[in-house]
């Protein structure tokens, strides 16, 4: 069985760590990137960590994961809000899906605190900061570790 994760960030991501360090922290995507390295390899779990800022090729990345992967890990960004496409991107790969978000949305303004895809998640994280990505990956590997 495949223990391959999708860990997807939408737009803006990749300006991590660049401005507003109150709200997202000091690290920069590709400090994330290592966290969620160096967490798969102590899960023994294979990762692939995608950003982009275009829609459709988010969409694609999706549709692409259902046939080899076994969960997607996903910072939706401002998308969350606004997405029915990605939502039902997620819900056609019939993979379990985790939705990370790095501030607690909750504690913002009112448009961040729907989120179309948390109906459709297993888990959420939020306001854990970047370590929200480690803690995903720590509940994939424990949902495979218990289908055995
Ligand atoms: O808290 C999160 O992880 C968010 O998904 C981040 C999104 C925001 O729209 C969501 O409501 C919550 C924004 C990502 C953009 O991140 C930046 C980081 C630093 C500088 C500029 C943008």
């Amino acid at each position: 069985m495949s223990r391959t994760v999708l860990v997807l960030n939408g737009p803006n991501l990749n300006m991590l760590g660049t401005r507003e360090p109150a709200t997202y922290g000091h690290e920069t995507l590709a400090d994330v990137s290592s966290l969620c390295r160096q967490t798969a390899d102590e899960l023994a779990l294979n990762l692939e960590f995608r950003q982009t800022n275009h829609e459709g090729e988010l969409i694609d990345w999706i549709h692409q994961a259902r046939a080899r992967c076994a969960a997607i890990v996903i910072n939706p960004a401002a998308w969350t809000h606004t997405s029915v496409a990605i939502r039902d991107a997620l819900v056609a790969s019939e993979l379990p899906v985790i939705e990370v978000h790095i501030s607690n949305v909750h504690a913002r303004e009112k448009f961040r605190h729907h989120s179309f895809v948390s109906p459709i998640a297993v888990a959420v994280l939020c306001g854990f900061g970047v370590q929200g990505y480690r803690l995903a990956l720590q509940h994939v590997a424990h949902l495979l570790n218990a289908k055995g």
